[in-house]
């Protein structure tokens, strides 16, 4: 028995959409869709588990019918899915009564239900989402039925306004697989039993790292997970920590040559790290508008020279500035302090 788990693909967004390598980014997250199902097909899984965010918003008839369309090549795997809180089944929602093919078992309500295929040994368990948000820890509530073989539950949340769960409760509910969805960084809570599929691609530039899904394969009571990344597009960090005399077009040169490291599907968040001369702050929106740049984080420092600052404006409130905050323990806050207060107060720009 295999089964792939998916969540939060979020058709219909596009992400990046400011900058230029946005572009084509909402068709990408429908290629990867069909990539999943693809090797759903290939690999002979027996059942297709979407917890939650197929879509970012409210589906149009006509994507629903896209996506059923999808899951009806599909020769073996039964597909069961459920209505996340960007998906959820609002009253007029397209998902309510959409005449699903016969291998699509999505769950109705944010009642409690569940899904037997005896043929397979499988009983899934879930509800939908109604609304946007849940704040009510429901998945303490699941009533197991005393059904043979496998037990697994389809759940989308894990934070205050999107239905609370901790890992120890999840744990006691003695489920054989537990497929999550709703955070978009794709981990194993519990080894081969509870796992955060992550989102199926980048949506955001916080989304670095591989994205894709997860095949689980029971055989002889025991589970092996694995996850497959979706080489359509990925965020990859590209720390860049100039020497203080670098200048703007220097500074550009060596982001352009970071950027052809990167394998063609991948895109870069570029980390400016270590620290610049604040007389000469390099220009940052020329790295932004690179192509296939997702954004700019600005983590360095500008080096000040408190001691010529100190002269320089003797008896005014930069020199004040500068001795109070010298006289307090020099750690971390302190020198944050000096850094954001010296830039405000020579009206330098700095995040
Ligand atoms: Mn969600």
């Amino acid at each position: 028995m295999k089964i792939l788990h998916m969540a939060d693909v979020h058709l219909g967004m596009e992400p990046f959409k400011d900058r230029e390598c946005g572009a084509g980014m909402g068709q990408r997250i429908w290629d990867a869709f069909a990539e999943a199902l693809e090797a759903a097909e290939r690999g002979q899984v027996d059942l297709i588990l979407i917890a939650g965010d197929l879509f970012h918003r409210q589906p149009l008839k006509r994507e629903l019918k896209e996506v059923n369309a999808l899951f009806g090549e599909l020769t073996r795997a039964r597909v069961v899915l459920m209505a996340g809180n960007h998906d959820y089944l609002s009253k007029n929602s397209a998902y309510r009564g959409f005449p699903w093919n016969e291998n699509v078992y999505m769950f109705p309500s944010e009642e409690w239900a569940y899904f037997e295929f005896p043929e397979l040994g499988v009983t899934v368990y879930g509800f939908s989402y109604e609304h946007r948000e849940i704040r009510e820890a429901r998945y303490d509530s699941v009533a197991k039925l005393p059904n043979r073989g496998l037990h697994i539950l389809l759940a989308h949340g894990g934070d205050e306004k999107h239905i609370p769960m901790g890992l120890g409760q999840l744990k006691q509910l003695s489920m054989d697989y537990i497929a999550l969805g709703h955070v978009h960084k794709p981990r194993q809570l519990l080894e081969n039993r509870i796992v955060m599929a992550g989102d199926l691609q980048p949506l955001e530039h916080q989304d670095v790292g591989p994205r894709g899904y997860w095949i689980t394969e029971f055989k002889k009571g025991e589970a092996r997970t694995a996850f497959y990344p979706i080489r359509g597009c990925e965020v990859v960090e590209l720390e860049i920590s100039p020497e203080e005399s670098l200048g703007s077009r220097q500074l550009l040169a060596q982001a352009r040559q970071r950027l052809q490291t990167l394998a063609p599907y991948q895109l870069g968040k570029i980390l400016l790290t270590g620290t610049y001369d604040p007389e000469m702050e390099p220009d940052v929106e020329a790295l932004e508008e690179l192509p296939r740049v997702v954004a700019v984080e600005k983590l360095w420092k500008p080096n000040y020279d408190f001691e010529k600052l100190k002269g320089e404006y003797r008896g005014q409130i930069v020199e004040r500035y500068i001795r109070k905050l010298q006289g307090l323990p020099q750690d971390e806050v302190t020198r944050r302090a000096l850094q954001l207060g010296i830039s405000a107060l020579l009206g330098n720009t700095l995040e």
